[in-house]
C-alpha cells in the first residue's frame, strides 16, 4: 500500500490532520492492524468510480464506493518529534526520519497562521514564521540524507575506485546505500546531471557539494505536498500569499485540519451530512446540537467552506496521490462481461498504479503468482488483448490472463 508520511514542526497540526483522515479507518479497509502501531493509520484517496460509467452496482472488497466515489486506502504515518537536531538523534528524531525516508511521499504540515514560536510552542497568531518553520524541517531531512552518504563514504569511495572510470558503476556505488530509502540509481543519475557533479570524482566532493547532492536527492526521490494548515485563523491568508510566492516550485494546499476533524466527527454522530472533500455540509439533525456546536459549524461554514471551497484535507491527499505522484486507478477483474471477480462481485478492487506501470506491474500488485504465467491482459471496454508491456491508463478495467492460475 502507498505510504504517506506527515512531517512538520511540533504543533503545526500533524496529529489533527492524521486523526481527521483516519477517522473512518475501520469502515474503509479490511486491512485492520492486529498489532496497531502508534502513529500508523489508514486514510483514503477518492476518485470517481467506473461503476457510474457502466451503470452497475459494485461490490467493493479492497476499497469502498460511496455515491459513485471510490475510496481507496493509503497508509498514513503521523511522525512526531521532528525538531531541530532530530537528525542527530534529538527526541525520537532518527526513528521518525527513517519512516519519513521510506515513505512514498510526504505531506509537510506548516502552521501558516504563525501560531508557534521557534521552539514549536504555542504563540500569538501572526508572531511565528511559517517560512522559517518549513526550512528548518526541510534542513533536518537533508542533513539526514547527507548523513547516510557520509556514513558510507569509505565504502562508496572504494567501489568508485574499483569502477575505474565506468560512470554507470560509479552511480550504482553512490546509489547503493540509498536503496533502503527508496532512492534509485536513476534518481542519483538525474541529480548528478542537474548538479553537474562527476560520480567518478566522488572522493573529492566538498561538504557543500555533498549538501547540494543530498538536497537534490531528497527533492527528486520524495514528492512532497505542503499543507498550509490553520487557514481558519484570519492572519493565515496573508502568510499563505507570501509563503506561496516564496515557494513557487512547491504544491501548496491551504487547509483547516481542525475544521475537517470537527466535520467528520459531526458526520459520524449523525448531526450533519458530509462527505470528505465536499464543498459544503448540511445540518441534518439540528435538534441535538448545542449552542457551542452550532457556533462551531457556523464558523466553519463562513470562514472555511466559503473561503477555501473545502477544508482542504481530503483535497490535499488526492492532489498528492493523483497530481504529484501521478497515480492511476485500475480495476482488475476476472470476468470482463460482468466486470466481476470469480465470485461474481462487481468491480471488487481498485489499485493505485504509478504512471508508466504496465500489465506485468498490475499482476505483481494483485498477486505475485500471477506474474509467473502471465500471458496478456484483456481490456474490458474494447475486448482487446493487451500485451504485458501495455502501459495502464487511469480507469482501465483489465482481466489478467495467466497460465499459472
Ligand atoms: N485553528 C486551528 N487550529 C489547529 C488546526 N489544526 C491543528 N490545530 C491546533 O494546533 C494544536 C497542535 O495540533 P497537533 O495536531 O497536536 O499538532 P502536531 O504537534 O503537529 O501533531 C492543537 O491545539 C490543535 O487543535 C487548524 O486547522 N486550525
Ligand atoms: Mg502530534
Amino acid at each position: 500500500m502507498l505510504r504517506i508520511g506527515l512531517i512538520g514542526k511540533t504543533n503545526a497540526g500533524k496529529t489533527t490532520f492524521f486523526n481527521s483522515v483516519t477517522l473512518k479507518e475501520a469502515e474503509i479497509s479490511n486491512y485492520s492492524f492486529t498489532t496497531k502501531e502508534p502513529g500508523k493509520g489508514i486514510a483514503y484517496v477518492t476518485a470517481p468510480c467506473v461503476c457510474r460509467e457502466f451503470g452497475v452496482q459494485d461490490e467493493p472488497i479492497n476499497s469502498r464506493c460511496i455515491n459513485g466515489w471510490r475510496y481507496i486506502p493509503v497508509e498514513v504515518w503521523d511522525l512526531p518529534g521532528l525538531i531541530r537536531g532530530a537528525s542527530v538523534g534529538r527526541g525520537l528524531g532518527t526513528k521518525f526520519l527513517s519512516i519519513a525516508a521510506t515513505s512514498d511521499a510526504l505531506v509537510h504540515v506548516v502552521d501558516i497562521s504563525g501560531s508557534i514560536d521557534e521552539e514549536g510552542h504555542a504563540a500569538e497568531p501572526g508572531s511565528g514564521d511559517p517560512g522559517r518553520d518549513y526550512e528548518e524541517i526541510e534542513g533536518e531531512l537533508i542533513i539526514w540524507y547527507k548523513g547516510i552518504i557520509e556514513k558510507n563514504r569509505e565504502k562508496i569511495t572504494k567501489l568508485v575506485k574499483e569502477a575505474k572510470g565506468d560512470e554507470k558503476a560509479a552511480i550504482r556505488a553512490i546509489a547503493a546505500p540509498l536503496g533502503g530509502i527508496k532512492v534509485s540509481s536513476t534518481d542519483v543519475a538525474s541529480s548528478l546531471i542537474s548538479l553537474k557533479l562527476d560520480p567518478n570524482d566522488f572522493r573529492h566532493w566538498t561538504d557543500r557539494e555533498l549538501w547540494t547532492f543530498a538536497s537534490k536527492i531528497r527533492e527528486i526521490s520524495k514528492p512532497t505536498l505542503v499543507l498550509a494548515n490553520k487557514m481558519d485563523i484570519p492572519i493565515s491568508s496573508v502568510n499563505y500569499k507570501s509563503f506561496r510566492e516564496a515557494h513557487s516550485d512547491m504544491m501548496i494546499v491551504p487547509a483547516s485540519s481542525d475544521a475537517e476533524l470537527v466535520l467528520r466527527r459531526a458526520e459520524e454522530s449523525g448531526v450533519i451530512s458530509y462527505n470528505p472533500g465536499d464543498e459544503s455540509f448540511a445540518i441534518t439533525n439540528e435538534g441535538i446540537l448545542n449552542e457551542r456546536q452550532k457556533r462551531a459549524l457556523n464558523f466553519i461554514n463562513k470562514f472555511v467552506m466559503k473561503e477555501l471551497m473545502r477544508t482542504g484535507v481530503q483535497f490535499a491527499l488526492n492532489v498528492l496521490v493523483f497530481k504529484l505522484l501521478r497515480m492511476n486507478v485500475v480495476y482488475p477483474v476476472a470476468d470482463v462481461k460482468g466486470l466481476a471477480d470469480k465470485k461474481g462481485r462487481v468491480l471488487p478492487d481498485a489499485y493505485l498504479m504509478a504512471e508508466g506501470s504496465d500489465i506485468t506491474d498490475l499482476a505483481r500488485s494483485v498477486h505475485s503468482d500471477l506474474v509467473k504465467g502471465l500471458l496478456f491482459g484483456i481490456d474490458a471496454r474494447s475486448g482487446l488483448r493487451l500485451p504485458p508491456t501495455y502501459k495502464l491508463k487511469d480507469r482501465d478495467i483489465v482481466n489478467l490472463v495467466s497460465a499459472s492460475r
